[in-house]
């Protein structure tokens, strides 16, 4: 019998909305969730023509509560370390798509799950939004890159009150902290998401993938960002969509880019 896929792709609008889909888990991320996200984001991706994507969860309770903290308690040493090498590859595939990625975060965002939240390019919460690393509690440290990622939205001392406490963020804190791009009514942040992505699928897509690539240079040790900078921005000078954006001003019309 075909294993059950733990996540659907829906696309609209040009929009693909990914629901991760272990509900009666709270969408707790196991092996085989990680497998097929990764399979999604390094091959799949590449193979839809779309403006943007929102990964989001089932139900109205969690994102994700973290990882599958039943099942990768039976893992041995050698399982850990294949899918710490997945797990980190799916987080760099998302945070360096060069199409937009945002979370919508309905309920918890834990662990694992707060982690891929972190590696997506924006947030949108709704009131009932809770974040966190609960890891210490587990007598481990998060693993999917939040050691990293955090203290580039919310700095060092935050960063360490979240994963040395383990405590919850609720979603005005989040918003203040700069976790949260936008909070919204509950059952509202997917199509929150959709009218963000949507604007920007208006845009040049070779200018925004520029910038997501420019604004990750900063952040990339082996990059001088500013020389990114410059060289991102001699290429686009010479796009159609640099023709168009400028003949739009000029002319006093919206542009209309060629996607
Ligand atoms: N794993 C497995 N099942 C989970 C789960 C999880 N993380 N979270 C919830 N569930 C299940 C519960 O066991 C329960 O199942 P049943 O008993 O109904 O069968 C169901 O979901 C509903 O949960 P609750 O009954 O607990 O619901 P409550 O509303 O009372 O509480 C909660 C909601 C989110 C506060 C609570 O469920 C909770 O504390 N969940 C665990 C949060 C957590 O500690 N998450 C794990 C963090 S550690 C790695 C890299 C990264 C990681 C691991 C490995 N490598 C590099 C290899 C990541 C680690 C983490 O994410």
């Amino acid at each position: 019998m075909a294993t059950q896929k733990l996540f659907e792709v829906i696309q609209s609008d040009s929009i693909l909305v990914l629901t991760l889909n272990r509900p009666k888990a709270l969408n707790a991320l196991n092996k085989q969730l990680i497998g097929e996200l990764h399979h999604f984001f390094v091959k799949e991706l590449k193979t839809y023509s779309c403006k943007g994507v929102i990964l989001t969860g089932s139900g109205d309770r969690a994102f994700a509560a973290g990882a599958d903290i039943k099942e990768f308690r039976t893992m041995d040493a050698r399982e850990m370390e294949a899918l710490s090498a997945l797990g980190h590859e799916l987080m760099f595939a998302i945070e360096n798509s060069p199409i937009p990625v945002i979370a919508a975060i309905e309920g918890y965002a834990l662990g694992g799950g707060f982690e891929i939240a972190l590696a997506c390019h924006m947030r949108i919460g709704s009131e009932k939004t809770r974040l966190g690393n609960p890891e210490v509690n587990l007598g481990i440290i998060p693993g999917y890159g939040a050691t990293q990622r955090l203290p580039q939205l919310v700095g060092k001392g935050r960063s360490l009150e979240i994963m040395l406490t383990a405590r919850m963020i609720n979603a005005s804190e989040a918003m203040d902290w700069g976790l949260l791009n936008k909070v919204v009514a509950p059952g509202k942040t997917v199509s929150e998401s959709k009218e963000i992505l949507q604007l920007i699928g208006s845009k040049g897509t070779t200018a925004v993938t520029k910038v997501i690539d420019v604004v990750a240079a900063y952040y990339n040790k082996n990059c001088n960002g500013f020389q990114e900078e410059i060289k991102a921005f001699g290429k686009l000078s010479a796009t159609d969509e640099f023709k168009e954006g400028t003949q739009a001003f000029i002319e006093n019309r919206e542009a209309k880019f060629k996607n």
